[in-house]
């Protein structure tokens, strides 16, 4: 399905005379700000959009497929982001997996991505499940394995899938392992560690000049006593001993219950050591939920440290750093959820370049600690929406992306094109 432009234009006529009245007061209580380039910076802004996510996510324990519609092919999966994409104006690349993507084709594919204004980000490799023609198991292990082989089957399939990705024109390879141990004993922590640098380097000598390898870390599961790249500091060392094409990528959900997020962004940028994002929210563990869901003020908090941080090195917002959401679930549409998710990763962007820079700099050198507080929950609390909305204005997208999802009944369409029982590959 295919929103048209004409579509978009008349869902947004009927809702410019609201949004304009809310625009207009927000310009007009913040007059002192540069509001013309915090929008072209809202403009400037794309999430990428994970191929995993296009379907109905599964749990532990079973997957209720309730959408009907869902993407069958590739190809159907960056229609889907295009869909996203025409309504959001801030979706304008896929991050795919392989090989629950496998690209056939790259020239034909980078051809349907750009008719719909997409571009490729980071690729996936997968090392986490064996995959049916594979000669060894990754049981216990694949990068940090004890056996010599099936380290080397990891490493050759990470290889393969920056060969995809260049293809594709791809810059980046995001390496999550699932590597670890579940009991006392099972692992000598340092060999892990040594063998997982090792086959780490091998990968990393196979990056094209202009590339990024993106170190994940994650606390826990599937492994629930050690997991090998557990936490940033794991991944630093990593990423540090590797060189500079190699980064932390940090992932909301992937840290000890109440961690400071926060401030481990702002020391990795500190660094020069963050590459990117995934974005998702949690009550819990890695509860895969949708971003800004649970702890809006924490995503908020993030972005403090992000463009505080980005600006003290002269970074681009849009492009010094990968920014890809990784969520998914049961319960929502998928799409819909994807556009909440966007929409309050913008949200929290724009309410950090709300922040008044000077004024939370001179409360922190003076030790005014409720100022501090006042600077920050001030931009929070404020309604920021209309700001992000004239940015997708801007952009040629919808007032209101959910809106005019639901209005062109953008599912019952996909549904009839696809049918009731498709399943999308991921999670
Ligand atoms: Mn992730």
């Amino acid at each position: 399905m295919k929103i048209e432009h004409n579509q978009i234009e008349q869902h947004n006529d009927s809702l410019l005379t609201s949004h304009q009245r809310k625009l207009n007061n927000l310009k007009a209580d913040w007059s002192h700000l540069d509001i013309e380039s915090i929008i072209q910076k809202l403009v400037d802004f794309q999430i990428a959009i994970p191929s995993w996510a296009l379907g109905t996510g599964g749990t532990r324990f079973g997957r209720f497929a309730i959408t009907g519609g869902e993407p069958r092919t590739i190809e159907e999966k960056i229609e889907d982001v295009g869909l996203l994409h025409a309504l959001n104006g801030a979706s304008g690349s896929i991050s795919l997996h392989i090989p629950w993507d496998i690209p056939q084709n790259a020239t034909e594919l980078k051809a349907l991505a750009s008719s719909y204004g997409l571009t490729f980000d980071a690729v996936n490799s997968n090392t986490f499940q064996d995959q049916a023609d594979a000669a060894h198991s990754y049981k216990f292990g694949s990068l940090q394995n004890v056996n010599k082989a099936i380290r080397k089957q990891a490493i050759e399939h990470n290889i393969e899938v920056i060969k995809q990705g260049v293809a594709l024109d791809s810059n980046a390879l995001t390496v999550w392992l699932a590597d670890g141990s579940c009991f006392p004993g099972q692992l000598n922590f340092r060999k892990a560690f040594e063998n997982t640098l090792e086959s780490l380097e091998e990968i990393y000598s196979a990056l094209p000049e202009d590339w990024k390898m993106f170190v994940e870390y994650k606390a826990f599961e599937p492994n629930f006593y050690s997991t090998t790249v557990g936490d940033w500091g794991q991944s630093l060392l990593y990423a540090s001993k590797l060189g500079k094409k190699a980064y932390t990528l940090v992932d909301l959900g992937h840290h000890l219950p109440n961690a400071n997020i926060e401030q481990i962004v702002s020391l990795l940028l500190m660094e020069g050591k963050l590459g990117g994002f995934h974005f998702n929210d949690s009550k819990y563990g890695d509860d895969d939920l949708t971003a800004g869901s649970i702890k809006p003020y924490q995503l908020f908090l993030i972005f403090n440290e992000l463009v505080e941080g980005m600006d003290a090195k002269g970074m681009n917002h849009a492009k010094d750093l990968g920014w890809m959401i990784d969520a998914s679930h049961n319960v929502k549409d998928p799409l819909e959820d994807l556009l909440q998710s966007v929409e309050a990763i913008m949200l929290a962007y724009a309410q950090a370049l709300f922040v008044d820079r000077k004024a939370l700099i001179e409360a922190q050198e003076t030790n005014d600690v409720a100022k501090a507080q006042e600077i920050l929950q001030n931009t929070f609390r404020s309604d920021l929406r209309s700001i992000v909305a004239e940015a997708r204005l801007r952009a040629g997208a919808a007032l209101s992306p959910i809106g005019l999802y639901r209005n062109l009944s953008c599912r019952n369409n996909l549904v009839q094109q696809r049918g009731q029982k498709t399943v999308a590959t991921g999670l």
